[in-house]
């Protein structure tokens, strides 16, 4: 079966799903994008030679659409993935799911009401190799409990309507959702260190921040979020455990050696030192679709994330820890 999908929402991130889509991975077809601005549809709709709409509704109602995939900004999500669920139809949603912890709320009441899981959100650290494998081995208790673990997630650069809030809610956001995946544990309290700014920044950012979070029982989880480093995407972690540590091994693909010495070459984005975890995420997902299953972080894990952003939004402007706060799980996440 190929899986017919509508994709919501093509801009950089989305195009790049569709370019995934139509070069390495099998059993699904993009046959269908929407975009609310009419002149972004049309010509996405004529380079791939796919059905063009200018509403989301009328794409998620296109009984050639089997599932959708959503790629447009967090505001327009909820409306869009609550659409989704009411017509059946299996939804993949970017990160992040809501920016709003009261709407991802919804979104798990409409899944409730359907009564099975439908959404998928887009955190596609899990579905990286290295993390996969650092994952395995903590699971496997080789080494024990996991005591702290150290994360730095770092950019070259930032775009200026990158907003103060974002460094939590738009690049934190993955090792929130990387460290509640890998320690199999909920966050339960947030607290933002601020060091010495760099000039070279934006002045409305704080850049770098310090992000130190504590789990359930106690894990204490530190991430250096710098944002304008120059350089390049640097994204390390190191769990250390009760008799060994683990951590990611550089990621770069090749190494050079010349008059300059020998040096790995660095990633610059994303979508480049990601693009494995990417095809991999998408893969499993139309898998997973075409056997009418659900795969990857849930509406759940969507909702857990941005009460844990809510809470690191809420240290950025306040001294010391501030509490996560989470209604229960509900029956179909457990
Ligand atoms: C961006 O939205 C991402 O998701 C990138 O992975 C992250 O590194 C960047 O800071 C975000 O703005």
């Amino acid at each position: 079966m190929t899986v017919k999908i509508g994709m919501i929402g093509p801009g950089g991130m989305g195009q790049a799903h569709i370019d995934r889509i139509r070069s390495v991975i099998a059993g699904g077809e993009v046959v269908a994008v929407s975009d609310i601005n009419p002149e972004a549809a049309g010509k996405v709709a004529e380079k791939y030679g796919v059905t063009g709409y200018t509403s989301s509704a009328d794409l998620i109602a296109d009984p050639g659409v089997d599932a959708v995939m959503i790629c447009s900004y967090g505001p327009a999500h909820e409306a869009d993935v609550i659409a989704c669920i009411e017509a059946g139809k299996r939804v993949f949603c970017e990160k992040p799911l809501t920016p709003t912890a009261d709407a991802a709320e919804r979104i798990m009441a409409a899944e409730a009401k359907a009564g099975r899981k439908m959404v998928t959100v887009g955190f596609m650290r899990r579905f990286d190799e290295s993390y996969r494998q650092m994952k395995a081995i903590l699971d496997s208790g080789e080494i024990g409990e996991t005591l702290i673990v150290h994360n730095r997630h770092r950019n070259p650069t930032v775009p200026p309507h990158y907003t103060w809030d974002m460094a939590i809610n738009d690049t934190g956001i993955h090792e929130i959702d990387t460290m509640r995946w890998l320690t199999g544990e909920e966050i339960v309290s947030v607290r933002v260190d601020t060091p010495k700014k760099t000039t070279k920044r934006f002045e409305h950012l704080q850049d770098p921040l310090i992000l130190i979070m504590t789990t359930e029982s106690g894990i204490w989880i530190d991430d250096e979020i710098f944002v304008n480093n120059q350089h390049s995407y640097d994204i390390q972690c190191e769990a250390v455990a009760e008799s060994g540590t683990i951590r990611l091994a550089d990621q770069h693909k090749i190494e050079r050696t010349g008059t300059i010495g020998r040096h790995h070459v660095l990633t610059m984005d994303h979508n480049e030192r990601f693009w494995g975890a990417f095809v991999t995420e998408v893969q499993e997902w139309i898998d997973a679709v075409a056997r009418d299953e659900h795969t990857g972080s849930s509406a759940w894990d969507g909702y857990a994330a941005a009460c844990v952003c809510d809470a690191g939004v809420k240290a950025l402007t306040s001294d010391g820890a501030v509490a996560v706060e989470m209604i229960e799980r509900p029956a179909l996440y457990r």
